[in-house]
C-alpha cells in the first residue's frame, strides 16, 4: 500500500517531469501566492479579507458611489501593506520556471506585484492593479500616491481628483460586477488555449470568469497542476493536486524539475 507521504512524493515527481517537458508553460495564481508574504487572502475562514469587511461595501462600483473615502481608503491601507511587504520563495520560484521553460505566461489575479519584484517580467493582471490608479469617469490613468497618507485599516480618505476632468480617482482593480480588462483576458485565454502544462497556486477557484483559465487548459488536453493546502472545485480538472503552501511547494517543484536551488 502507498502511504500518504509517498504518494505526496509522487505527486511532485510526476508534477516536476511534466514541468520538466513543458515548451509552454501558464502558472495562473491567486491571493494564496502572496500569502506567505503576509497578504491577507480573501476567502480563507478568520483570516480572509472577506471575514472582517463587507465586499458590497468596498468592492463593487455601487460602493465606490456611495462611499468614495471608505473605498478609496482600504484600499491605500492594503496598497501601504503591499509596498511593505516582500514577495516569498514561491514567487521567486515562479521566476525561476520562467527563465528554464521556453515560453511562460503568467497569470494573476492579485493586485499586488510581487510577481514582477520576484523577477516575473509581464504578468497578466486579470483583475488589475493596486498601482494603476484611473478616474472614475474618464479612465485617464492617475499618479499612484506615495503612500505618504497611508490610513489606518478601515479609515475614509478622499479619493485624489483627476487631474483632466476633476472627478475623483478610482482604485484600478476590478470589481463584482465589473468586465474585465479585454486584453489581459484575451491573453490569459489564449495562453491557457496553447499551454502544455498550466500551474494553478493558491486560488479558490470560486470568481469567474477568471476560474475558467485552469478549465480552459485542461479542455485543450494541458496538465493542470494545482498547488494549494486545501481542496478546491479546481481539483476535479486538475491531473495533480499538491496540497501544501506555495513558499514551499513551488521551490520544491523547481529544484525536482531541474535540480538546482532557487535563489533565496
Ligand atoms: C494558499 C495558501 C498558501 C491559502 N499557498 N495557497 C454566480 C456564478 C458565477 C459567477 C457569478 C455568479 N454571481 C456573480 C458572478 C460573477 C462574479 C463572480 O464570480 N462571483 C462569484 C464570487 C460567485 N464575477 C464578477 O463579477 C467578475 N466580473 C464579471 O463577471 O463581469 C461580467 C461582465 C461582463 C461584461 C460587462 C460587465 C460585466 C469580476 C470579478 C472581480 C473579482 N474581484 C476581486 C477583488 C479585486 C480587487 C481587490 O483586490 O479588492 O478579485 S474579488 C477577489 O476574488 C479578488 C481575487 O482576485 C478573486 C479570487 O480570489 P482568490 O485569489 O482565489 O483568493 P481566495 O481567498 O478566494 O482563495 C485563496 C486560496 O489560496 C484558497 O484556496 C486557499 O486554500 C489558498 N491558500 N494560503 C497556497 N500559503
Ligand atoms: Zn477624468
Amino acid at each position: 500500500m502507498t502511504g500518504r507521504r509517498e504518494r505526496k512524493r509522487m505527486d511532485l515527481a510526476d508534477a516536476a517531469e511534466s514541468l520538466a517537458q513543458a515548451r509552454r508553460l501558464v502558472v495562473f495564481t491567486g491571493a494564496g501566492m502572496s500569502a506567505e508574504s503576509g497578504i491577507a487572502t480573501f476567502r480563507d475562514a478568520g483570516t480572509g479579507l472577506w471575514a472582517r469587511f463587507d465586499p458590497r461595501t468596498l468592492a463593487t462600483p455601487e460602493a465606490f458611489r456611495a462611499d468614495p473615502a471608505l473605498v478609496w481608503g482600504w484600499y491605500e491601507w492594503r496598497r501601504a501593506a503591499v509596498r511593505r511587504a516582500e514577495p516569498n520563495p514561491g514567487h521567486l520560484a515562479v521566476a525561476a520556471m520562467a527563465a528554464r521553460v521556453p515560453e511562460t505566461v503568467v497569470i494573476t489575479q492579485n493586485v499586488d506585484d510581487l510577481h514582477e519584484r520576484a523577477g516575473s517580467a509581464a504578468p497578466v493582471h486579470l483583475h488589475g492593479s493596486l498601482f494603476a490608479p484611473r478616474c472614475s469617469a474618464c479612465a485617464a490613468p492617475a499618479p499612484v500616491p506615495d503612500g505618504a497618507a497611508e490610513p489606518g485599516e478601515g479609515r475614509r480618505l478622499a479619493p485624489p481628483r483627476c487631474g483632466r476632468c476633476a472627478a475623483p480617482v478610482r482604485p484600478g482593480v476590478v470589481w463584482f460586477g465589473e468586465a474585465l480588462p479585454e486584453r489581459a483576458l484575451e491573453a490569459a485565454v489564449e495562453a491557457a488555449y496553447r499551454c502544455d502544462v498550466l500551474l494553478t497556486v493558491g486560488t479558490s477557484g470560486l470568481v469567474y470568469p477568471a476560474a475558467e483559465i485552469p478549465q480552459v487548459a485542461a479542455r485543450r488536453g494541458g496538465t493542470v497542476i494545482q498547488v494549494n493546502p486545501e481542496e478546491t472545485p479546481l481539483d476535479a480538472v486538475c491531473a495533480l493536486n499538491l496540497r501544501g503552501p506555495a513558499a514551499v511547494v513551488l521551490p520544491a517543484l523547481v529544484r525536482a524539475a531541474w535540480g538546482d536551488a532557487v535563489p533565496a
